[in-house]
């Protein structure tokens, strides 16, 4: 894996601040209390087990929609959130963590990947926000279990029984008196869950549909250039060529991966993800494969003469038709716009904007 963060101990949390602020104003952590930020607090939790799968401590992830449609469950097998105790705050790290804003000594270590941005505020948001939480860890050679609710720890963590291996889950159920309406979408949820198994190759991630009764195992070992297999044989547009250009690098601390193809469409459709978030607005890192891509294809009608002596394509004329998707895991993320979609590392541009233009044109002339 793209592993790195040290041994980490309950005291390298070092921000302590409570829940209060996320209860007088939703908005400002997960957007709104509509259903959008409803199925925030679901994405939250999953991008935790997601964080441990992109720093290779965790190969599945398990989600669980109740019956009742408002309950959520899930599991990881990553390396279990700490339950060592504090030696100034005197509790648990599981319960610093899931009681306290920001509270996070992973994000500390400059070569961990994480969600960041709008995501990865923290668990703590989504235990503020519930009426009913129940995390469960295994670690250490037992099962640990501790509830919250509305921010509050409800009792103590207690040790349950002992189990063999490592892990977490957590299940919650949103507060009414903080959503106006409690009704997960099992399409939504199913969409984001498969994409997360193309974004990471080798992940499993299962989605138990209790309200629909069905269960779906999401397991990709092409990662990308399947997901674009699958945009384009769910999209009406013809390809040509048939052949999809794929191309993976690490650079720098950076992975990149992207795969795309031409299609007899009149626009471009690039959708672009980063540390496995999907990017909407775009950003840095879509600006610099667009650039390479207009180069690489500019390169290969130069060096075959296709292009009259004066005359030069338009970039536009070069993208037509393309689709594309483009995944980045960077470090230190940094999103802008008001939905947090865009994103806005400089470092970006001339990284993939190289990457792209030299692959592209390898794959053109070869
Ligand atoms: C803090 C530190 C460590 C792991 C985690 C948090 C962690 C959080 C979540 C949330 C969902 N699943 C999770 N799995 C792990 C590192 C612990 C260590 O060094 O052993």
């Amino acid at each position: 894996g793209r592993e790195v963060a040290g041994k980490y101990t309950a005291k390298e949390i070092t921000v302590l601040e409570g829940l209060e602020p996320v209860r007088k104003r939703p908005g400002m952590y997960i957007g709104s209390v509509d259903s959008n930020g409803l199925h925030h607090l679901l994405w939250e939790i999953v991008d935790n087990s997601v964080d441990e799968a992109m720093n290779g401590h965790c190969d599945r992830i398990e989600v669980t929609l109740a019956a009742d449609g408002e309950t959520l469950r899930v599991s990881d097998d990553g390396r279990g959130i700490p339950v060592d105790t504090h030696p100034k705050y005197k509790k648990p790290a599981v319960e610093l963590i899931l009681t306290t804003l920001h509270a996070g000594g992973k994000f500390e270590s400059k070569n961990y990947y994480h969600s960041g941005g709008l995501h990865g505020v923290g668990a703590s948001v989504v235990t503020a926000l519930s009426d009913r939480m129940t995390v469960s860890v295994r670690r250490e050679g037992a099962e640990w279990e501790q509830s919250f609710s509305r921010g509050k720890a409800a009792g103590k963590l207690k040790r349950v029984r002992s189990a063999r291996g490592t892990g977490t889950t957590i299940e919650f159920h949103p507060d009414r008196e903080i959503f106006p309406q409690i009704r997960f979408n099992p399409g939504v949820i199913r969409e984001r869950l498969e994409a997360k198994a193309y974004l990471h190759k080798g992940l499993t991630v299962v989605f138990h549909d209790q309200v629909g009764g069905e269960s779906h195992s999401f397991h990709y070992d092409d990662g990308i250039r399947a997901y674009l297999e699958k945009r384009l044989a769910t999209g009406k547009a013809r390809r040509v060529p048939a052949e999809i250009f794929y191309a993976s690098r690490d650079a720098d601390g950076v992975h990149v991966e992207c795969a795309l193809a031409w299609t007899e469409e009149t626009s471009e459709s690039i959708s672009s993800f980063v540390n496995s978030i999907p990017t909407g607005d775009g950003g840095t890192h879509e600006n610099g494969l667009r650039s390479g891509l207009v180069k690489a294809v500019r390169s290969y009608l130069d060096i075959h003469n296709l292009v009259p002596r004066g005359l030069q394509i338009a970039a536009e004329d070069v993208r037509e038709g393309v689709v594309g998707l483009l995944s980045c895991f960077v470090p230190a993320p940094q999103f802008q716009g008001q939905t947090k979609d865009k994103l806005n590392n400089p470092e970006l541009v001339p990284l993939i904007d190289a990457f792209i233009r030299s692959s592209l044109e390898n794959w053109l002339l070869g």
